[in-house]
């Protein structure tokens, strides 16, 4: 197995002093050392692509956890390396870093000849590390980003905090050491330094009444219609830079759907453009891209081994090499994280992991559908649908917390089929549903694939379906639609696909209330993979983000 260089500067690595003991005691601090006897010394990251030998901290991913993590450590003067296993795109004045939504290539999907879209036809493309990842278990597709900033490239800035009753019905509401309560926690300071950070904001009145938005008001229209009422979504996108494109002064990105495989005009606030860089400012973390993480494996000395294979933009493995590292957080995401985790305890590198890992996985009770609404156009109603006027971000939600089957988040998302077939209009809302549904399942791992199986019940998103069905019944029910039976299996509502993994690694199971993984000092989980299955009838991102910011601030407190 190929090595990297071992490349230190004549400065101090910043160990803590009982860490620096412990490693001198054990005398394990000479393999570190490029001259026996020296002091520690830090890395100086000069050298691109090629992660320093040692840190004080890896961050294995770069999404919603792996990036808050990464600018805490920073900041608290720890080296963090990032290793991430994605490409990182860089946005310029070319507006061609993503592929289109319409004619995807190669860079829209990781490691596959052809797209997986759940709505329109396949596209053969060259195998490449594109952006969207779909992983396929037995009766469930998982869908999630790759590359710098994970998910968030990929996502619909939806950004949503659940109602305190909703979460208590999913989470343990206080921490069992401190007695404090999670949601107030939260709520008080996490929930919004997230959204400070992210400039997450409902869109202006002047952009939201645009015809670029009439899908949403149709959408608003039609539950209040109903007696529901709606709510605007707090949004990560930056809407100066929607309404230079409505303005016609920048080209059109996000408000011609470009969402899903990356937006052209950086209008959306994924996270390579706030808590990424900010965490490089620190001068503390270097962010390597194309590092695929195999295992984790825990040294007598009291630090990590992390193998690593570095592959090209084709995915093809370079070289293997082992990092090594006082501190691991894993923030691979739901089923990357689980992955690594189940993986590295099977081959007996990190034994002591509990059996809880794996367990509590859930699909945020996702379900897509398709509403047709020829009843509105034959009445004289919505003629805008799907023009550009069907292609902005998601804006606009209803919320059923009182619905008799399961609590339910209803959106409304964009679906720009006139960008495709110019002329053609099909007047539907393309929706997802999140149910609060207590449906579960669990990974197992299978020692000749090396790899974890999904156990989910063909009927696990039922709940979940009923009671997004009870919702849309009641707003069909005066005859502004129906449920395009012929857009997903299911009679229309798809139920083997999710948007929102969650869980496999659930705090006070699997880790403790703060990430620590149960059996091991210094592992830490900080992604959604904490998450017990549901995010409480919301989109799961600022719930991750704000948990690996209140987690990540009490283990820089105690643990360093
Ligand atoms: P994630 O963001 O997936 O980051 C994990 C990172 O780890 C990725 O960058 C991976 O490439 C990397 N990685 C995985 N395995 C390895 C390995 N072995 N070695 C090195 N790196 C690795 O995890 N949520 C919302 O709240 N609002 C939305 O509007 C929304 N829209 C979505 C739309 C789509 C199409 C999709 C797929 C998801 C959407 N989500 C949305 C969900 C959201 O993206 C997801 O919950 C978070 O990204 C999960 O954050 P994590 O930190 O858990």
């Amino acid at each position: 197995m190929e090595q990297p260089p071992t490349y230190y500067s004549n400065t101090h690595r910043r160990f803590s002093r009982r860490r620096f003991l412990e490693l001198s005691a054990l005398g394990a601090a000479a393999t570190l050392l490029p001259i026996p006897g020296c002091q520690p010394v830090e890395p100086t990251y000069n050298i691109p692509g090629i992660p320093p030998t040692h840190s004080q901290a890896i961050v294995i991913g770069s999404g919603f956890g792996g990036a808050v993590a990464a600018l805490r450590l920073g900041q608290a003067g720890i080296q963090t390396t990032v290793l991430e296993r994605g490409k990182r795109w860089a946005v310029t004045p070319s507006g061609n870093t993503f592929c289109s939504s319409f004619s995807p290539d190669q860079r829209s999907t990781w490691l596959r000849n052809q797209t997986i879209m759940p709505v329109g036809l396949a596209t053969n493309i060259n195998v490449y590390t594109g952006v969207l990842e779909r992983v396929d278990f037995p009766n469930m597709k998982i869908y999630a980003g790759a590359g710098v900033g994970g998910g968030s490239l990929v996502y619909g800035g939806m950004t949503v905090q659940p109602p305190k009753t909703l979460f208590e019905q999913v989470f343990a509401p206080t921490d069992p050491n401190t007695g404090t309560n999670l949601y107030d926690e939260l709520n008080a300071v996490y929930y919004p330094r997230v959204m400070n950070m992210l400039n997450a904001q409902i869109c202006p009145e002047n952009i939201r009444n645009t015809n670029h938005f009439y899908y949403a008001q149709v959408f608003g229209n039609q539950a209040s219609q109903a007696g529901y009422t709606t709510e605007l979504i707090p949004q990560a996108y930056d809407w100066s830079i929607i309404q230079q494109e409505i303005n016609g002064t920048l080209p059109e990105s996000s408000i011609k759907g470009e969402l899903i495989y990356g937006d052209n005009n950086g209008g959306k606030n994924s996270l390579d453009r706030n808590y990424i860089p900010a965490a490089e400012a620190t001068g503390n973390v270097r962010v390597y891209e194309f590092q695929r993480v195999k295992h984790i494996h825990y040294n007598t000395d009291g630090t990590y081994s992390v193998e690593i294979e570095r592959i090209n933009e084709q995915g093809v493995v370079q070289t293997t090499y082992t990092l090594t590292a006082d501190s691991v957080f894993v923030c691979a995401g739901s089923v990357g994280t689980t992955r690594l985790l189940m993986h590295s305890k099977a081959q007996g590198h990190l034994p002591d992991i509990n059996d809880q890992i794996g367990q509590n996985w859930g699909s945020n009770g996702n379900s897509m559908f398709r509403r047709n609404l020829l009843n509105a156009v034959t009445s004289g109603g919505p003629s805008l649908l799907t023009s550009e006027a069907h292609a902005c971000p998601p804006i606009r939600a209803l919320r059923d917390s009182n619905n008799p089957i399961a609590p339910v988040l209803i959106e409304s998302a964009p679906y720009p089929i006139t960008t495709v077939f110019p002329g053609t209009d099909c007047y539907c809302l393309l929706q997802l549903g999140l149910a609060l549904s207590d449906s579960r399942g669990h990974f197992t791992y299978n020692a000749a694939t090396q790899n974890v199986e999904l156990v989910w019940s063909s009927n696990g998103n039922n709940q979940a379906i009923q009671a997004i069905q009870h919702v849309v019944n009641n707003i069909n029910s005066n005859g502004s639609g129906y449920v395009d039976a012929t857009a997903f299996a299911n009679n229309g509502y798809s139920k083997d696909f999710t948007y929102h993994p969650l869980g496999g690694a659930v705090m006070g199971q699997a880790c403790d209330f703060y990430g620590r993984v149960s059996g091991y000092q210094n592992l830490y989980v900080l992604d959604g993979s904490l998450i017990p299955g549901s995010a409480a009838a919301a989109n799961p991102s600022l719930t991750i983000a704000a948990i690996a910011e209140r987690n990540i601030e009490k283990i820089i407190a105690q643990d360093f």
